[in-house]
């Protein structure tokens, strides 16, 4: 779910943006105004009911042809299993996936992330769908879902989660990602499943909450080389340096990383601390070993095991996150971790989470980034996280919530 990886400041160019992305509820939206999503016209209308927009309707009912591309288009379903189409995928997002609004990163996912992110349990297929030119077969376009089960309030719903929507650069503004939403969404229905859950660096109506990013340097040389971030006021390099060293090795006593007999015990744990928020997904095991058991270079889980009662107590994980540096000399990639589900019941967060960055920094990232999700909040300036520029928002399909949610009752980190 992505927002760009921002160079956190105030400058006039991100205070512009502030200021168009505040006026954007007077902004029209010809296809978003069709859709059974909350609309800003109904914002505080406490007459309509939370839950669903639309009702189902019979499988049968569902449209069975895909929609109409313009001429030169075909529909593919894109095979992850395969490594040539997950080639074309990766390429395609590398080249043209998300940047920050300057134009300095883009998002560059990795193949082994990709597959991870796209075949969780009980996937479909069906749902990894790309655009093709017809006569020379590039992919130029895609959009994926997978299924989730997320509780909202008391109630668990079945949705999709929508990511990785691109179109090639070439193709922009020609109306080509309504008709891949509306594709995506008949397909999402034809599996009897009515909602989903998205995210976006851009304002749609209408967010349940808008979250912000922060980034706690790592190697704050290199992040200051590439612009990610600049020396502060009254700071030299050798201070700055200085300010963001970590100790070589990790604190609490039992802290190592999570493996697959630590499945039951992880499952527990983050069943009870997600159930405290609003919005969160409904795990069990078999979810847990797919999106927290660690796997090389896309997530990384730790935990505590207790050395006096061998219980698993407190819990933290990040993804990997590269993103491409656009046209610097020196550097091509910045590599970023990004904070996922963090639980506690014994160890304070503020330790776990710094120990968390121990870990991310004998491995070699960049950055450690966290959005102010959750309990967040509680950890992010005393360990040293700055404020990014650019803010993500959250989505529901066909789903209403009566108020907006604070990014701490949202249990959810996207992709
Ligand atoms: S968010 C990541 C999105 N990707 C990027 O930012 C990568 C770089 N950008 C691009 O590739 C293109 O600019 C994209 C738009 C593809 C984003 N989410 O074709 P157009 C609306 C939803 O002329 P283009 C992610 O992956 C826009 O408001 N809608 O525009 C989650 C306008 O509609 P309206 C978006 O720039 C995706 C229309 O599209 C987004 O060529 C969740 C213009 O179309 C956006 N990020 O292409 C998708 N950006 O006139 C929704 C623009 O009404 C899922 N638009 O304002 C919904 C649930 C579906 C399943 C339901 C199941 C029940």
């Amino acid at each position: 779910g992505p927002n760009p990886p921002p160079s956190g400041d105030g400058s006039l160019e991100t205070l512009l943006q502030r200021f168009q992305d505040s006026m954007s509820v007077a902004k029209k939206h010809k296809f978003w105004e069709t859709q059974p999503v909350g609309q800003f016209k109904d914002i505080g209308n406490l007459s309509l009911q939370e839950g669903p927009i639309e009702p189902p309707t019979p499988t049968s009912e569902v449209k069975q042809e895909p929609y109409n591309l313009p001429g030169p288009y075909e529909w593919t379903v894109c095979d992850m299993d395969s490594d040539e189409t997950c080639n074309e995928v990766y390429n395609l997002l590398t080249t043209n996936y998300v940047e920050d609004d300057e134009n300095m990163f883009r998002f560059n996912y990795s193949k082994e992330f990709l597959r991870w992110a796209l075949r969780p349990p009980g996937y479909y297929k069906s749902w990894h769908i790309g655009v093709r030119v017809k006569t020379s077969k590039k992919l130029v376009a895609f959009i994926t879902g997978v299924p989730a089960r997320i509780r909202v309030r008391n109630e668990v719903v079945k949705m999709a989660e929508i990511n990785f929507l691109c179109v090639h650069k070439k193709l922009r503004s020609k109306r080509l990602a309504p008709v891949m939403i509306k594709e995506i969404t008949r397909r999402v229905h034809l599996e009897n499943i009515w909602h989903a859950a998205y995210t976006a660096g851009v304002v749609l109506p209408t967010p349940i909450t808008t979250c912000q990013y922060w980034h706690r340097s790592l190697n704050p040389k290199k992040l200051i080389d590439v612009g990610f971030s600049r020396l502060g006021a009254r700071m030299t390099m050798s201070r700055t340096i200085k300010l963001y060293k970590l100790p070589d090795s990790t604190v609490t006593p039992g802290f190592r990383k999570m493996e697959l007999r630590d499945v039951p015990a992880v499952t527990r744990l983050l069943r009870n601390y997600l159930s405290q928020f609003v919005v969160a997904p409904d795990f069990d095991e078999h979810d847990v070993e797919h999106w927290l058991l660690p796997t090389e270079n896309v997530v990384d889980s730790y935990l505590v095991d207790s050395p006096v009662t061998h219980e698993v107590t407190d819990f933290c994980s990040f993804y990997t996150l590269p993103s491409s540096i656009l046209g610097h000399q020196n550097y091509s990639t910045l590599k970023a971790a990004y904070s996922y589900y963090n639980v506690t019941t014994k160890t304070p967060l503020l330790q776990l989470m710094n120990d968390a960055l121990i870990i991310a920094k004998q491995k070699d990232y960049d950055v450690f980034n966290a959005l102010d999700v959750m309990q967040n909040e509680s950890f992010l300036k005393e360990l040293k996280f700055g404020p990014g520029d650019g803010q993500l928002h959250y989505y529901l399909y066909n789903y209403r919530l009566q108020n907006g949610l604070k990014p701490m009752e949202l249990g959810l980190v996207l992709l």
